[in-house]
């Protein structure tokens, strides 16, 4: 009886020997798998933003930022700094070159300094609409012109919405040309805009976002350029409340990156963040729409003058010697921009 009990229990031991080292095995794998994954330090990068966190184009940073993060579980971090943390925009385009920055979201018009093709897409009066901007960019030109970067060691990611840049000033409500006149205007530091605030009649300096406030409160300039969020968030308001709705230029917003941090990920990684880049531009222009109009409400309620300017034909006809200086090589692009319904 006892032995016959002992064989059944030396078979039951057995089979618990095999089922504990079994699970040992297995268990010990998995730990060993996911201890592994976890010990795999996540590559860590940052993105360069000038504007302020409540501005759309930071929150579709974040945006982006977060979908890599989850797409890559974890593999990627990018992490933001807003707010000119990492500098003014033509510093970041810099290191962005160098890979000490891995990614940017700068206006299309600072990377038009080191790669001029992207001047065509910033011509004043290129873009009859918004629609008819988004129509282009995110077109086969778009796309273009987003590869055309690569010879300058960038990514170019996607764009996003910027919407249209009027002048603002401290002095008068500007409704023609001549109102314009001789006023000490501020622009990016595009040769572009340098040139097509000086067609325009006015007076140009060229400074970087960080110091238009104190410039204007010092009265070093009068007067500066940009769409009713930035205009808004960076409070030029309060020390410029005259807004001149001429929408003399649509220039998009890019998102770019580094062309170093493909030594740092798994080529799939980097597709990864490309569909991530391409999917937060609809999260961009979402909020942007809805910040454009919240940004005018609240401008309004705060004092600013708003003025519609008397005819664009006459601002059009300023600035189209601008299209010959700049875009002569490109006119089979600009005809079929023109032509995109
Ligand atoms: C903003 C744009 C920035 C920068 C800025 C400027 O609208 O988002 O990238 O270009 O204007 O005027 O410097």
């Amino acid at each position: 009886m006892l032995m016959r009990v002992s064989k059944r229990g030396m078979k039951t031991i057995k089979r618990l020997i095999i089922v504990v080292i079994g699970l040992l095995i297995f268990g010990g794998c998995q730990s060993h798998i996911s201890k592994q994954e976890k010990s795999k330090p996540a590559v860590y990068f940052r993105l360069a933003e000038i504007h302020p966190p409540d501005h759309p184009t930071t929150q579709a940073d974040n945006e982006f930022a977060r979908l890599v993060q989850e797409r890559t579980n974890g593999r990627v971090v990018i992490k933001v700094y807003d707010s000119q943390k990492l500098g003014p925009e033509m510093e970041v385009l810099d290191q962005i070159q160098f890979g000490a920055i891995d990614f940017a979201r700068v206006s299309t018009g600072t990377v038009a300094e080191i790669s001029p093709q992207l001047n065509v897409l910033q011509l004043p009066y290129i873009y009859r609409d918004s629609y008819h901007m988004w129509r282009v960019l995110n077109s086969e030109v778009g796309d273009f012109f987003l590869e055309s970067i690569k010879d300058k060691k960038l990514i170019g990611l996607t764009w996003y919405d910027a919407g249209a840049r009027n002048f603002y000033n401290s002095v008068r409500e500007i409704r023609n040309l001549d109102d314009l006149e001789g006023l000490k205007v501020r622009v990016m530091e595009s040769q572009l805009l340098v040139d097509m605030a000086k067609a325009l009649g006015t007076y140009v300096i060229p400074m970087s976002y960080g110091e238009v406030y104190s410039a204007m409160q010092r009265g070093v300039i009068d007067a500066a350029e940009n769409n009713y969020p930035s205009y808004d968030t960076s409070l030029h308001y309060e020390v410029a409340k005259y807004y001149t709705v001429d929408e003399h230029v649509r220039i998009p917003e890019i998102l770019i990156a580094s062309q170093k941090i493909q030594d740092r990920i798994a080529e799939a990684d980097l597709e990864i963040i490309k569909a991530c880049a391409k999917e937060s531009q609809a999260f961009q222009r979402e909020k942007w729409l809805i910040k454009e109009k919240e940004s005018e409400l609240k401008l309004k309620k705060a004092g600013v003058i708003i003025t519609e300017i008397e005819s664009r034909s006459e601002f059009e006809e300023a600035v189209r010697p601008l299209y010959d200086q700049y875009a002569s090589s490109y006119l089979e692009i600009i005809k079929q921009i023109q032509e995109m319904e």
